[in-house]
């Protein structure tokens, strides 16, 4: 590592002058940027290289994540922290004259994912190199990452987000590892002695190279790999040029297709649109990692038969699920194994999480679509479901009906959750509520089925960068206050809880959140021109806007506020700011309408000078995994409120109670066991429990519209949608009413009242500051539970079984 300060300075002055040829007057942020990236990328590079060497040489079992969305952040602020080199650059270039916050800050998002599900995936990356677990991830290196919003007169418009226009220092481009990838073609059967083997041919070939990035666990000297891959023309350029000038049209054509692959992330979180192009990444994806997975896994010269020994292959949510019969495909046509032989690999490799129960987001591939593309999968794909219903016809003679809905083809589509459940060896869900509603509802069949297959791993974040990187001064706090051991082993912050009465830790807590608030209250101030007062309560709903998320819950209890404003001039009540945050998928009209209220409600309120600043609501656009880091640290409630039995489990939620906030939320995900673990006096619960959700669903809902009638607050809110008050044109509104007086399927209007209610108790209590701050002390306490050192030792114990490599440190 840099040895000191000292040369530290000269190493980086000089890498300067030769990457940028300028000096440290003439160097921009960027340049700045680029060469500490690039001094990292190369300090790091040693410990890669032992790390890889190491899994290579040892009998390791090693796991490959297979994910469609990684969405990382930013690396260059972690890795240094990781490498332990933080304060050195800091000080150092603090000599120079150059700020490093500002440095890192200039490294753009790597957007590769749409919310929660990319997210857990980067953070499990970082805990699996932290534990010093041997895992990596696989996933795609798309051009463009989730789009960029703009807010154009309050409504989002998506710009394409060209996150690599600069290059991207952490990656490295390994050509010689790049694989085959058919698509289309014919199968043909070849005769061999006593058996019949299959091949693809004429098919289509795109190739798939391979860009690793570096992840750097903490303080271990253990460097894993994510490996991105980008799609590109199989065809040499030689042999191009050779070309018949009549072919010339449809090589051009091809090569577009080809590069297409890896282009875009899906923005889409809810439907599956864009079908034929979103299939063929996730063919892509699977069928390049299980290639290059296969091939590490050859070298070790043992019998193929030995793989789930050594391998075990995730797939985050059925997005990679084709894994299944890919791995089928390469033991069967390329190994030479048996059906027999090769199901009981596969069945014994690969296992699975789910990550949702919204039925949009179930993934359904229409026959028509997946056979002509992957010729030979959709022929595995039949042929274990012809086997799986004869084993179902066996247990469950006549019960056709039964078969039909459990079947992986049925009506036209392949059900991808279906083939997970059968083809994997392990089924989790992501919270103890989530996981139980898959055993009781969503895969209960299965569940009767295959009991032993379903289990629980609730989700967790990764402290690291969540609390010690993203809250430096409630860091240090917890240090002086408990040591240091929670860094290692975030379970010690249980320590914190003895001492949430002790004044003087109080007012530590509360100084240092003021202080995050200020700093928030100037960033905003700064980028957006919007004045919010730090003294008031920081009310934060920031993720992915969605009608079962409940953004509009919010809006209505903040319309209500004002309501008792206006009619109370007067009244003086504790000042409030409300910051949402989140972008809405592009053809999810009723999502980007929530866009649009919540703009126009904030023009209305920070507008009004008659309710005297008490209350202000800012939309922070482009969130990201950036913002976050930002806006976590400075938050005093955190908005959870997603219907009872729809939020899998959330992520954003532990974010906040490691940092001190205190959530507002419903008996939903992971906010049950926070609840388990913080007490629910910590907390403040409210609305419909997951059960009353469900049966209501059974029973056709409830009568919205009595709602509407009975309650005059949501009389006046609701009117206030339609009748002009807004704006003139209330079109967009009026699919909002629409939505709610009709059938209100997410239960916002029936929740509101006792949402208002828990709304009131969050002021009274933040009144009592001691009492408050009391309950923030004991949240963080609570909170070590929910990191994903926690999630991933579990998944490392009883799913993938793996052994930490512990020797590495010492070499
Ligand atoms: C579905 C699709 C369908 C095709 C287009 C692209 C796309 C992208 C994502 C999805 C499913 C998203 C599921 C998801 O993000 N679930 C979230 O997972 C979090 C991590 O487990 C969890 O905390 C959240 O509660 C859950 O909503």
């Amino acid at each position: 590592m840099f040895k000191n300060k000292h040369r530290f300075k000269e190493m980086f002055v000089s890498r300067l002058e030769t990457m940028h040829g300028k000096s440290v007057e003439e160097a921009t942020l960027t340049d700045c940027y680029a060469t500490l990236g690039s001094m990292v990328r190369e300090q790091l590079s040693k410990d890669w290289i032992r790390t890889n060497d190491f899994y290579r040489d040892e009998p390791t079992k090693q796991v490959y994540y297979l994910s469609m969305e990684f969405l990382l952040g930013k690396l260059l602020k972690t890795n240094l922290v990781n490498l332990g080199i933080r304060d050195l650059c800091e000080k150092g270039l603090g000599d120079l004259g150059i700020d490093l916050e500002a440095v890192e800050l200039q490294e753009p998002d790597a957007g590769l994912g749409n919310g929660g599900l990319g997210r857990l995936a980067a953070d499990f990356m970082d805990s699996l190199a932290s534990l010093q677990l041997p895992g990596h991830g696989c996933g795609i290196r798309y051009k463009y990452g989730l789009f960029e919003q703009k807010i154009v007169d309050g409504y989002q418009v998506e710009v394409p987000d060209y996150w690599l226009r600069e290059g991207n220092v952490w990656e490295v481009r390994k050509s010689d590892k790049a694989v085959e990838v058919p698509f289309y073609g014919e199968v043909i059967s070849v005769t061999e002695g006593d058996r019949i083997r299959y091949e693809h041919v004429n098919y289509e070939p795109v190739l798939a190279v391979p860009y690793d990035i570096p992840m750097v666990g903490y303080e271990n000297r253990t460097v894993n790999s994510l490996r991105l891959w980008s799609a590109e023309s199989a065809i040499k350029d030689f042999d191009f040029n050779q070309l018949h000038h009549k072919n010339y049209h449809r090589i051009i054509e091809y090569k577009r297709n080809t590069e297409a692959i890896s282009e875009f992330l899906y923005p889409d979180d809810s439907t599956i649109e864009g079908k034929m192009l979103r299939l063929k990444q996730q063919y892509f994806m699977v069928s390049a990692s299980l290639q290059s997975i296969l091939c590490r896994f050859k070298r070790k010269n043992i019998p193929i038969t030995d793989l789930p020994n050594e391998v075990a292959i995730h797939t985050n949510d059925t997005h990679p699920v084709l894994a299944i019969p890919e791995l089928m495909r390469l033991l069967m046509d390329k190994e030479g194994l048996g059906w027999d032989e090769a199901w009981d690999v596969t069945t014994r490799t690969i296992s699975y999480t789910n990550h949702t129960i919204m039925v949009e987001a179930l993934e359904k591939w229409p026959i028509d679509l997946m056979q002509p593309l992957l010729p030979r999968i959709y022929m595995i794909i039949n042929e274990i479901n012809e086997r799986f219903c004869q084993q179902l016809w066996d247990r469950h003679p006549g019960e056709w009906a039964l078969i039909e809905r459990m079947a992986i083809i049925s009506h036209g589509y392949v059900n991808m959750a279906h083939l997970a459940v059968v083809g994997s060896y392990s089924v989790n869900g992501v919270s103890k509520l989530h996981s139980n509603i898959l055993k009781n509802e969503l895969l209960s069949l299965f569940y009767k089925e295959e009991p032993y297959k379903f289990n629980n791993k609730t989700n967790g974040i990764t402290h690291r960068r969540w609390l010690l990187t993203a809250n430096p001064l409630l860091s240090k706090t917890i240090t002086e206050a408990i040591g240091p051991a929670w860094i290692e082993s975030p379970e010690e912050l249980e320590r914190l809880a003895k001492y949430a009465d002790d004044v003087s830790l109080q007012n530590e807590f509360a100084q240092v959140k003021q202080k995050n608030k200020n700093m928030l209250a100037k960033k905003i101030w700064n980028d957006y021109g919007i004045k919010v007062d730090p003294a008031s309560i920081f009310d934060v709903h920031i993720k992915r806007m969605h009608a079962y998320k409940r953004q509009l819950l919010n809006v209505f209890h903040i319309l209500d506020l004002y309501r008792v404003l206006k009619d109370n001039p007067n009244l003086s009540i504790v000042p409030r700011t409300f910051l949402f945050g989140g972008k809405a998928a592009p053809s999810y009209h009723l999502a980007k309408s929530v866009v649009k209220l919540i703009h126009t409600v904030a023009q209305t309120i920070n507008s009004d000078t008659t309710i005297r600043d008490q209350l202000k609501v800012v939309f922070i656009p482009n969130y990201g995994v950036t913002h976050s880091e930002q806006i976590v640290p400075a938050a005093d409630v955190s908005e959870q409120i997603s219907t009872a039995s729809k939020e899998a489990s959330g992520t954003g939620n532990m974010k906040f109670m490691m940092n001190g906030a205190l959530t507002i939320g419903t008996y939903d995900g992971a906010n049950i066991e926070m609840a388990e673990a913080v007490g629910e006096e910590n907390m403040f619960l409210f609305g419909l429990r997951p059960d009353e959700v469900i049966h209501y669903y059974e029973h056709g809902g409830y009568h919205a519209r009595e709602m509407y009638n009975q309650d005059p607050r949501l009389k006046h809110i609701l009117d206030q949608l339609v009748n002009g008050t807004f704006v003139k044109e209330d079109v967009d509104f009026k699919s909002i009413y629409y939505s709610l007086i009709d059938y209100d399927e997410f239960f916002v209007l029936k929740d509101f009242a006792s949402y208002v209610d828990a709304q009131h108790e969050v002021t009274r209590q933040f009144h009592h500051r001691s009492e408050w701050v009391r309950k923030c002390i004991l949240n963080v306490a609570h909170s070590g539970v929910f990191s994903s050192d926690r999630t991933i030792q579990q998944y490392a114990k009883d799913v993938w079984r793996l052994t930490p490599v512990a020797k590495l440190n010492h070499k």
